[in-house]
């Protein structure tokens, strides 16, 4: 496939992401509409183009692996999973029901490939780091991404986890931030400020680099460089909470909270037209 057909292909299904990340918030009345939609276009990256996966054979032993470690954004994981295969896009609508597999924070137990359960930060990455190294031990050659936010970075677990990460040479560890600068209750450089980001990794000895979370090129190409590199890896994602619609994008307020059902019919108009274009 050529880049520009995959791009199409790519953007495409990040639209139908972003429609499912809303009408499933909508309908359990709760959940975090504003990272979930800010990650829609690399979820697409990841489930459709870039990770080695059979969704219909979930525990699949040379799959790679996907640590979503800021698991209140769940709903994007989801969704790009129904969508690639892995179960029936009707199951979306139990969201956060009891007894439901997709529960608000993922749970491994109830719902293959999920990898880990999450939804306490700050832990995904010492996950990650693990399945990392025992992945090196057992002279495997499948990937571990992990997904993570900026607010996870204020946890001194996740320090810790980046230079074990050094530590051990793992070169098979891609993660990613989602760097929304946005957490609970305000701005991330406000609460707790994490710049230079990049500098910090550095000095971590990770190889850095930097993409818009939006830019499907610019995605790809980010990928393709970290698949080769020597360390282990971080892509800096600079993403738009809320994007899509226009009303949620970049405020922290729509970090929890879900839309009523004017706001849900406007943002899916939004979504109709191709998504806010501010
Ligand atoms: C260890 C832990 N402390 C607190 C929380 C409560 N909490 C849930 S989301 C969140 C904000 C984190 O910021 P970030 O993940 O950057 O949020 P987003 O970008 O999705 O807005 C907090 C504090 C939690 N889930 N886990």
């Amino acid at each position: 496939m050529d880049r520009d057909t995959l791009v199409k292909k790519l953007k495409k299904k990040a639209n139908i992401i972003r429609k499912d990340i809303l009408k499933m918030i909508f309908k359990a009345n709760s959940g975090h509409p504003a990272g979930a939609l800010g990650m829609a276009d690399v979820f697409s990256v990841l489930y459709f183009h870039e990770m080695e996966h059979e969704p219909r054979n979930p525990y699949w032993i040379d799959r790679d692996r996907l640590v979503l470690s800021n698991g209140h954004i769940c709903p994007v994981r989801y969704s790009a999973m129904a969508r690639s295969g892995y179960f029936h896009p009707h199951e979306l609508k139990t969201l956060r029901r009891l007894g439901s597999r997709l529960q608000g924070h993922p749970s491994y137990v109830d719902l293959p490939a999920v990898e880990s359960s999450s939804g306490s930060l700050g832990q995904g990455l010492s996950i990650a780091v693990g399945m990392a190294l025992a992945a090196k031990l057992d002279k495997k050659d499948y990937k571990v991404y992990c997904v993570m936010s900026d607010g996870e970075l204020d946890e001194g677990s996740s320090w810790e986890a980046i230079n074990a990460a050094h530590k051990f040479g793992l070169d098979n560890l891609i993660v990613i931030v989602d760097r929304n600068f946005i957490q609970i209750s305000g701005e991330t450089e406000g609460i707790w400020p994490l710049e230079p980001l990049d500098k910090k990794f550095e000095a971590h000895n990770w190889n850095v680099l930097k993409s818009s979370g939006h830019d499907f090129n610019e995605l790809l190409e980010v990928f393709e460089t970290a698949n080769n590199s020597d360390k282990p890896v971080v892509i800096i994602a600079k993403t738009v909470p809320g994007k899509g619609v226009s009303f949620m994008e970049g405020r922290f307020e729509w970090h929890g909270r879900p839309p009523n059902k004017e706001e849900l019919k406007q943002a899916l108009l939004e979504l109709k037209n191709g998504g806010s274009q501010k």
